[in-house]
């Protein structure tokens, strides 16, 4: 696949998708008899809708949102994933969806896509630690996997867990990170339509290093809950635990919204530095909800979130 040109401004005019995920092309290949392997043809498409959603947004750059990463797995450096990822296989891949569904089993990542019609999201993305970008995601919504599997009633929560692969993830055989890494939504968190499954992202299959092949994004919340290179999804009826909770309960939280008005114990989240705007990087104020506050405040009515932080 031809390398992204960073220097081409991505808000090309085409109003239709010409995002192509080679899986789901693969899959339709085998579907039509052609051996799997051969080149696609360049022009294949398949039917990404481009909604205006987050239009308007100034995007991150390819180059910085593939560069500037966190991924644990690979190192503790921003740089790190960018350089260690390509050892990550994720083919073939898939998910282990299970607990308190109707349907439980080990989901081939290309039947999944099958189902699924490709979309672009473009998201507002706050860490934890203060800076933001832009991210135009390809995927689906959550809500479709999840209802693949035909939740239960008594559902409250959904789990997600990374990839245990210490051969390739070579963060996971060094020091005393809990890994797997794992991350977890309430139900109507995980249900709500902004909750979105990337396998794309600046119309491209997503690069290792931001989660390769299947991640989640909820872009209300800080992006540690936004758990990259998903293998199970367990539903339950206990808040599951999640990986920055263990680490330190005190400055990380279950629920994780981006919220100005509750500052980390060691920094103010007032505010954020935006990824890409240079050395003496242009700052502005953060939004509540990463600014999704019309969408998914409700989900919190009647919730101090302070205490639910
Ligand atoms: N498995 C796993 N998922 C993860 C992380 C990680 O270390 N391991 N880091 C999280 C954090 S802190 C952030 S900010 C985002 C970064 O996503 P990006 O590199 O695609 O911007 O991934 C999140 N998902
Ligand atoms: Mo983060």
């Amino acid at each position: 696949m031809a390398r992204y040109k960073s220097d081409l401004k991505y808000s090309s005019v085409t109003p239709k998708a010409d995002f192509m995920n080679r899986r789901q092309l693969m899959a339709g290949a085998a579907g039509l008899g052609l051996a799997a392997g051969l080149g696609m043809p360049a022009a294949a498409k398949l039917n990404a809708t481009k909604t205006d959603y987050g239009a308007g947004l100034e995007l991150t750059s390819y180059e910085d949102a593939t560069t500037y990463n966190n991924f644990y797995e690979f190192g503790t450096g921003k740089g790190d994933p960018a350089k260690y990822a390509k050892a990550l296989t994720t083919d073939p891949w898939s998910v282990e969806i299970g607990g308190l569904v109707n349907k439980p089993g080990t989901y081939a990542l290309e039947d999944i896509l099958k189902d699924m019609t490709l979309e672009e999201r473009i998201y507002r993305f706050r860490c934890v630690e203060a800076w933001a970008m832009v991210v135009p995601w390809v995927g689906f919504q959550l809500s479709d996997l999840i209802a693949k599997a035909d939740p239960q009633g008594n559902a409250k929560y959904v789990a997600f867990e990374t990839l245990l692969r210490p051969k390739e993830m070579h963060g996971q055989s060094s020091g005393s990170f809990p890994w797997p890494y794992v991350e977890g939504l309430r139900m109507d968190e995980a249900m709500h339509p902004l909750s979105f499954m990337a396998t794309g992202m600046y119309d491209e299959v997503l690069p290792n290093q931001n989660g390769a092949p299947l991640r989640l994004v909820v872009p209300w919340k800080y992006g540690f809950k936004s758990i990259k290179s998903i293998v199970k999804i367990t539903l339950t009826e206990k808040e599951p635990p999640t990986t920055w909770n263990r680490i330190n309960a005190r400055e990380y939280g279950f629920y994780s919204n981006v919220n100005p008005e509750v500052n980390h114990p060691r920094w103010s989240q007032a505010s954020h530095r935006i990824i890409g705007s240079g050395l003496f990087a242009k700052k502005e104020p953060t939004l509540k909800f990463n600014g999704y506050g019309e969408e998914v405040a409700s989900l919190y009515d009647g919730m101090d979130l302070s205490k639910f932080y």
